[in-house]
Formats: structure tokens, C-alpha cells, sequence
């Protein structure tokens, strides 16, 4: 029986409590507690320095920011999305009326395939949401140009894309709009948040209206807006987290160098290349289950669960799986046969900063069993092991 406590896909970092108390005592003494406060300005201010993007709109959460994106593009008709990511990103095109059309995904770095988008455009097509998957960069590139081409719009859904950068500048400078999860699994949290990246002032006043209901002053509303707004609570946080989220992502690489180490002799697992000249946050460590491994994907994902690991397959099932997705043309299995294989063989391991190396090896340990019984442990040490797999 496991007596070892148990390990989760992923704990939130926080900062040591007392160094909150400060921010704390500010809103209790001001009483202002959200409405575009002092701690809201100053996030937004601080992060677009720290992205490296010019105008952020703090929200709620991603899926709000999501639908409220939409909106202020004002898209309707079909829009073409990946069906390998997390439900909201879907949801937030049927919150809006809109109809999702799925696109298969490139097997190597699991986001839309261009070729793919290109063949999924009718006249009905209004716009592109694709997913920088595990923060994972799209072909921005080759988006652009389709985008261009039939005069659509793109809306990344960034959720997982915090601090990615591509050949030296921010991946969310990309397409119409980017959005950004703040959420609690993900590498910069403020509990609960989100964001949306505008190019211009213009568009980021638009927007700004439309998570507060649409009113411009007191007594004008010019949008049917929404309540979207980070309170000053989440926004105190996020400043404290952006002090330490350098060190956070620093140990999530040094895991994930760990990882490549430990699994680059197992047969049957495949680990994803990392992408060429970018800066990665480590959010997420996917596995490939192959099929030249001893088990199979969900024989070893419950062997993982037993030992009190607990992985997770994202994403399985596929978005298109969804009762409310599956009767869609574009969501039958055999449009979409790269993300289904990809979904059948996915196990995302746990990767988080308080995760410690030697919980890192217990978890690639049960990986290696079931190919190396003698063998459990690579005969390297530690040093070796972060060395050989080249830290990116
Ligand atoms: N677009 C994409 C591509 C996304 O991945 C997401 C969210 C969104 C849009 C929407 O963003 P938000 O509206 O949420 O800002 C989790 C998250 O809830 C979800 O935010 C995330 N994607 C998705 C990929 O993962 P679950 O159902 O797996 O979460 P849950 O509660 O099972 O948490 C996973 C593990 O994390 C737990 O086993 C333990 C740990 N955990 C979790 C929470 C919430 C903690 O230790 N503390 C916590 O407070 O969806």
C-alpha cells in the first residue's frame, strides 16, 4: 500500500503570507475593494512592462475574458478552433451564439495544423481561435498569412502562455487578441484571473468598458458589457506574485530538465521536443504513452493514481467529445484523427515549483518500472541528468 503523501498535476506557488499582510492592510484602510482600483492600475501597468506588450486589460478569469474578446470583435457566424484543449475555450464561442469549428492539430506541437485551418474556412468563417497548447507557441506565422488571405480575425486563447516569448519578443503580440489565465493551476496566479492583450489604446478602452457593463462614466452605458472586472484582492496578489514568479519558473525549468533526464531511455514515452529560440514558462510536462510501452496509457495513469501520483490527461477527452460539441460536422473522430491519437496517449505529470527532486524521481520511477523492473533509477546523478538534458 502507498504510504508516501500524495503528488497533484500541479499546486499553486504562493508568496510567504506575511508579505501579503501589507497589501492587505492598504485595501482595508482605502475600503476600495475593486472597480478599477489603485492595486488594478498598478498590476496592469507592471505586467504589460513584465510581458512585454503594451496594453492589458485585467479580468475575472479567462473564460469571461474569452467571451468578452469575442464580443469586442463583435464575431459571429463560424469560428475555426482546436478541439485539443480545455472546454472553455469552446464554451466561450456558444456563450456568444457563435458556431465552432474544429480543426485537427499538428502532432508535434499539438496546436492548430495551418493546413487544417485553411481547409475548414467557408463563407460563414469569421475568425481563428487557436491555443498556444502547454504554452506551446501556435505558427503564428502561417496563422497570419491564412488570416490575411480571408480576412479573419484571431483571438489566441493564451491561457497557458504567460511570459512566452518567440524569437525574442512576446507571443502575445500576435493576432487581433490574446487571453491569459491567472488562474490558480497555472504558472502566474492571482487565485482566480485573467487578461486581455489589445494592440492599441483604442481597443484596450473598448474592452475596458465591456468588463464594466459598458458604462464610459456615471450616467453612459455604450456596450451591453459584462461584469468583468479583478477585484483589488486578486490584483494585490498578482503584483506580490510578479516579485517571485522569476524564481517559480526557474524551478519549474529545472524540473523539466529533470524529467527529460530521467525518461530519455524509456521506451515507448515520448516527451515533446522543446520549441526552437523560445522562452518557455514549464507549465505543463505532457508524456506521450506510445504504443511500444509495456502499459497502456490508462493502465499506467491508474498505476500513477494508485501510488498517489496524480497525473493528468489533458486533454482527454477532446473538447468535440462534449455532448454539446459531438453533433457538430467538424467533430467526428475521423476529421480530427491527430488530436484523437494525441488525446488517447497524453499524461500531463505533475510540474510545479515545491515539487522536489525527489518527488520527480518517484514519479519517473513508476514510468520506468514498467520497462526497467531492475532498473528503476538512471545510473547518473543528478548534476548529470540536468546537464545531458540541456537545460533550454
Ligand atoms: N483556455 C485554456 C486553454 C485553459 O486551459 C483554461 C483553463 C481556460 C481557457 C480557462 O481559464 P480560467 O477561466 O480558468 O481562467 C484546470 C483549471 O481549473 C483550468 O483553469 C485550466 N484551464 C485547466 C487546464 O485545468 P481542472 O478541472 O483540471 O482543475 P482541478 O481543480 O482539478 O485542479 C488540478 C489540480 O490542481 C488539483 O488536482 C490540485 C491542484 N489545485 C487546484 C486548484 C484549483 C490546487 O492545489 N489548488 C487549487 O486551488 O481544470
Amino acid at each position: 500500500m502507498n504510504t508516501q503523501p500524495p503528488i497533484y498535476v500541479t499546486q499553486p506557488d504562493l508568496p510567504p503570507l506575511e508579505e501579503f499582510m501589507p497589501y492587505l492592510q492598504q485595501i482595508w484602510d482605502s475600503k476600495i475593494l475593486t472597480n478599477g482600483g489603485p492595486f488594478h492600475k498598478q498590476l496592469e501597468a507592471e505586467l504589460a512592462e513584465y510581458l512585454g506588450v503594451k496594453y492589458i486589460s485585467l479580468f475575472t478569469n479567462a473564460t469571461i475574458a474569452l467571451v468578452t474578446a469575442l464580443q469586442s470583435l463583435r464575431i459571429s457566424g463560424e469560428v475555426i478552433t482546436t478541439p485539443y484543449s480545455f472546454v472553455a475555450t469552446a464554451h466561450s464561442l456558444l456563450w456568444n451564439g457563435i458556431k465552432p469549428v474544429f480543426a485537427d492539430i499538428d502532432p508535434n506541437t499539438m496546436n492548430l495544423d495551418p493546413a487544417r485551418i485553411e481547409a475548414a474556412i467557408t463563407p460563414q468563417t469569421t475568425a481563428i481561435m487557436p491555443v498556444h497548447c502547454y504554452g506551446r507557441p501556435c505558427d503564428v506565422d502561417a496563422i497570419q498569412r491564412i488570416a490575411d488571405d480571408y480576412n479573419l480575425k484571431v483571438i489566441y486563447d493564451a491561457a497557458h502562455a504567460f511570459g512566452v516569448k518567440q524569437h525574442g519578443h512576446s507571443i502575445l503580440q500576435h493576432g487581433d487578441l490574446s487571453v491569459l489565465s491567472f488562474h490558480a493551476t497555472k504558472a502566474f496566479n492571482t487565485f482566480e484571473g485573467g487578461a486581455i492583450i489589445s494592440p492599441d489604446a483604442r481597443t484596450k478602452q473598448h474592452i475596458d468598458h465591456l468588463k464594466n457593463f459598458g458604462f464610459v462614466n456615471e450616467t453612459t452605458v455604450v456596450a451591453t458589457g459584462i461584469n468583468g472586472k479583478m477585484s483589488e484582492l486578486n490584483a494585490a496578489l498578482g503584483l506580490l506574485q510578479l516579485k517571485h514568479v522569476g524564481k517559480a519558473i526557474a524551478r519549474r525549468q529545472e524540473i523539466d530538465a529533470l524529467y527529460r533526464a530521467l525518461l530519455a531511455d524509456v521506451k515507448g514515452i515520448r516527451v515533446l521536443t522543446p520549441a526552437a529560440d523560445t522562452v518557455a514558462n514549464y507549465s505543463y510536462f505532457p508524456i506521450l504513452v506510445e504504443p511500444d510501452y509495456p502499459l497502456s496509457r490508462d493502465a499506467i495513469y491508474q498505476q500513477m493514481k494508485d501510488a498517489g501520483i496524480n497525473g493528468r490527461r489533458y486533454f482527454y477527452p477532446l473538447i468535440s467529445e462534449f455532448p454539446m460539441y459531438r453533433g457538430l460536422p467538424s467533430a467526428s473522430a475521423a476529421q480530427l484523427p491527430v488530436a484523437k491519437e494525441i488525446s488517447s496517449k497524453v499524461i500531463c505529470l505533475p510540474i510545479y515549483p515545491a515539487l522536489s527532486d525527489e518527488d520527480v524521481h518517484r514519479v519517473a520511477n513508476l514510468i520506468r518500472q514498467a520497462v526497467m523492473p531492475q532498473l528503476a533509477e538512471p545510473e547518473v546523478s543528478h548534476q548529470n541528468d540536468v546537464a545531458a538534458a540541456g537545460v533550454h
